[in-house]
């Protein structure tokens, strides 16, 4: 039989390429893996949900998919907490970051934002969701950490990644020395490398956004949307038109498979829909890891700076030369 090689020797195998790196963040990616094997054991019995009895709930249609975002926030929080490498957390589904205050934690040197169940309105229609975390190396000293820890630029991210469940479960990351994905087998409970050295196909005639927004895009994204729709074989077009609303499922296929994803801002909401600090900038850093870009229209997601924790940015991602494409027809708009 073929050696198969799990998340955790992949982990080990590969920490010496992180610099300074001591084994507290493979410690670290680890406790993140385990967490994710227990969400997926959750989401795979969300239809149940109402017949095994959820804590808390009243049958109200939707209580259940709210209790597994919060059974994922605690699942991984606690992991972060337990494992002692993480000095602070920033959560989409906590308002104000979580300081680890423990004699351990105020050591630990990194900190994690995190998104712990993404696309949670697709769980009643069984329909895949992600998780994405990105992990940065604290700037302050050891004690308490705090908010300027995690709005640090994206190029300071010293691993991310996401976990998608799908029809199967897979975990995607990088520390920057190119992407790898490892499918989970349920049988054993190993997240094994299935997936090696990911890269963007060449060549994608993929285009993934809510065009239902399309009347309040910006003028530059309409005119990039109609040139998705031109038949122009030479070029792949049209594009096909792919959308799940579940932005880790809609990412995961396109750097698979080949193809752009766009959440860009509207008139009533010009940052968009998504989260800077724990959507968009790690789905960022794995695209350029996999020879992609990622912008918000026109800046470099990695380079933005954030304000808060909670900030939204338009968002494009995919292979480099779909990105630089919508981006000609923004050049001449202050709307992304
Ligand atoms: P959520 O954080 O409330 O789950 O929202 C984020 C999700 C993304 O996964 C997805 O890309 C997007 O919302 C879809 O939004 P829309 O329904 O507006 O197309
Ligand atoms: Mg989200």
């Amino acid at each position: 039989m073929k050696h198969l090689i799990t998340l955790t020797e992949f982990i080990i195998d590969r920490q010496v390429e992180v610099k300074g790196a001591t084994g507290e963040l493979s410690r670290l990616l680890n406790d993140i893996g385990i967490a994710a094997k227990f969400v997926n054991r959750e989401i795979n019995k969300a239809g149940l949900a109402d017949i095994l009895g959820y804590e808390g709930t009243d049958n109200v249609q939707g209580e259940a998919q709210k209790k597994l975002d919060v059974y994922a926030n605690n699942q991984f929080i606690n992991a972060l907490r337990a494992g002692g490498q993480c000095a602070a957390i920033a959560s989409e589904e906590n308002d104000e970051i979580i300081i680890l205050d423990n004699p351990v934690s105020n050591k630990a040197k990194y900190v994690v934002a995190i998104d712990p169940l993404d696309g949670s309105s697709n769980i009643e229609a069984n329909v895949s969701i992600g998780t994405v975390f990105s992990i940065y190396r604290r700037i302050t000293d050891n004690g308490l950490a705090n908010v300027s820890d995690l709005l640090q630029p994206g190029t300071k991210i010293v691993a991310a990644g996401y976990v998608i469940y799908g029809s199967s479960t897979m975990l995607v990351y990088s520390t920057g020395h190119g992407v790898n994905g490892f499918t989970l087998d349920p049988s054993v409970g190993l997240f094994i490398l299935s997936h090696p050295d990911i890269r963007y196909p060449a060549a994608g005639n993929i285009y993934s956004v809510n065009e239902s927004n399309y009347i309040h895009f910006p003028e530059g994204v309409k005119e990039y949307i109609n040139y998705c729709h031109v038949d122009d074989p030479a070029t792949k077009r049209p594009y096909i038109t792919r959308y799940i609303g579940s932005m880790v499922a809609d990412i995961h296929r396109n750097l698979l498979l080949g193809g752009i994803f766009l959440y860009p801002g509207t008139k009533k909401n010009p940052k968009g829909k998504l989260r800077l600090l724990y959507e968009c900038k790690p789905i960022a850093f794995i695209a350029e890891q996999a020879g992609g870009k990622a912008t918000d229209g026109k800046r470099r997601i990695l380079d933005i700076h954030p304000d808060s924790v909670h900030q939204r940015s338009p968002f494009y991602a995919g292979p480099s030369y779909m990105v630089e494409k919508v981006e000609t027809f923004l050049v001449n708009t202050s709307e992304t």
